[in-house]
């Protein structure tokens, strides 16, 4: 008798600014199709639970074709006796107002239980398998402070059950932090009944045995950013029964991730540079990559000169998946520094303007101008901008 769960944290619908339109759309779909890699697991080797840990959504307002394939790999899992439970994330839970997730909506739809609860542990009871299993959750709260524990003191009842399970959103002490404004979670406070907790927030997937409890997180099935490159992506596979839990990783086929890293030189054409070395990490890269460009070093006005981030961007992209030029650490040096400009007040520059426009415009555009410069001026006079 033994429980089979598979666990994701999807982060469907993502942002690519930096992709070119078509790319992105692209990209977007990398994280559905490895998601469905999931689902298609789960149906064909009969799991009982789908459990998702938050950030199911990457963000709390996706676009209605992802909520629309999310409902329908929803609809799959249902018809193929696989129940769904799912906690808000730190994407998918709107943080300045007490509005629901989008996750809220499958829950009302009967496609999965949402335990979005911020005052008590939640939890439902199934039967797999002749084992009673409790399914509980604590999602991400937004209104803690850095380091205070989300799980400290909220009620829960210890359930009868052959197996509990816990899902949760948060950062979890002993476990690589996330981000140092994260509330942290004291594995003293996970509830000592509680048998296994599968977590998401972190998205290297983690497994941990705190006292009788087995902590895992199932990890991301797609690259959320560079950060990730060298992560096995993928979801998580648990085998639970009375006495034993055995976790495993399946991996899903995410889009390889490279950072290319490119000193600055002191000399001569960067976009040259650049170009030749995309060239040359075309031999040992994937071309499906997304590729970072990260400048390091220095830069001087002259080489600055040299620097072409369109034709490196365009070329780039012939080449690889995407191309993402990173020069966010590159110093400036040198006759960099602002040439040196006498300015009048805000007040006066702004006049002087008005007055020289003024002098070349018909009688309509008079008219706007002073409109114009009347309104500037009471928005200086009232920011101090004398
Ligand atoms: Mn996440």
């Amino acid at each position: 008798m033994s429980v089979r769960i598979v666990g994701v944290e999807a982060h469907l619908d993502p942002y690519f600014s930096w992709l070119p339109p078509s790319r992105a759309s692209d990209r977007r779909a990398d994280f559905f199709r490895v998601f469905e890699e999931a689902v298609e697991y789960a149906v064909r080797e009969g799991a009982h639970l789908f459990l998702l840990p938050g950030d199911v959504f990457d963000r709390v307002n996706p676009r209605n074709a992802a909520l629309a394939r999310f409902a329908s790999d929803l609809v799959r899992l249902r018809e193929r006796g696989v129940r769904v439970f799912a906690v808000p994330g730190h994407h998918d839970r709107p943080k300045y107002a007490r509005d629901p997730s989008p996750l809220r909506i499958f829950h009302e739809a009967g496609l999965l239980k949402l335990f979005d609860r911020l005052d008590r542990i939640e939890g439902d009871y199934v039967e797999v398998d002749g084992l009673r299993v409790w399914v509980g959750g604590v999602g991400y709260n937004p209104y803690l402070e850095p380091g205070q524990d989300p799980m400290a003191g909220l009620p829960s009842s210890e359930p009868d059950a052959d197996l509990a399970v816990l899902m949760t959103h948060n950062t979890i002490r002993g476990f690589p932090a996330y981000s140092p404004g994260d509330p942290v979670v004291d594995p003293a406070s996970i509830p000592r009944w509680v048998d296994l907790v599968v977590a998401g927030h972190l998205h290297q997937h983690l497994v941990r045995r705190v006292g009788g409890t087995t902590i895992c997180y199932v990890g991301t099935a797609e690259r959320l950013s560079f950060a990730e490159e060298d992560q096995d992506k993928g979801f998580t596979v648990i085998e639970a029964g009375r006495d034993e839990i055995r976790v495993e990783q399946v991996r899903t086929s995410a889009r390889p991730m490279k950072t290319l890293r490119v000193p600055v030189p002191e000399e001569g054409d960067l976009t040259e540079l650049i170009l030749g070395e995309l060239e040359r990490a075309a031999q040992a890269t994937p071309r499906d990559a997304l590729v970072r460009l990260k400048l390091e070093g220095a830069m001087t006005l002259e080489v600055h000169s040299t620097y072409r981030r369109s034709e490196i961007v365009r070329a780039g992209n012939r080449i690889f998946f995407g191309v993402n030029l990173d020069d966010g650490d590159v110093e400036y040096v040198g006759s960099f520094e602002a040439p040196h400009v006498e300015l009048e007040t805000p007040l006066k520059e702004l006049e002087r303007v008005y007055r020289e426009r003024l002098s070349s415009a018909d009688e309509e555009e008079q008219a706007i101008l002073e409109e114009a410069y009347r309104r500037a001026r009471e928005a200086l006079e009232e920011a101090g901008g004398w």
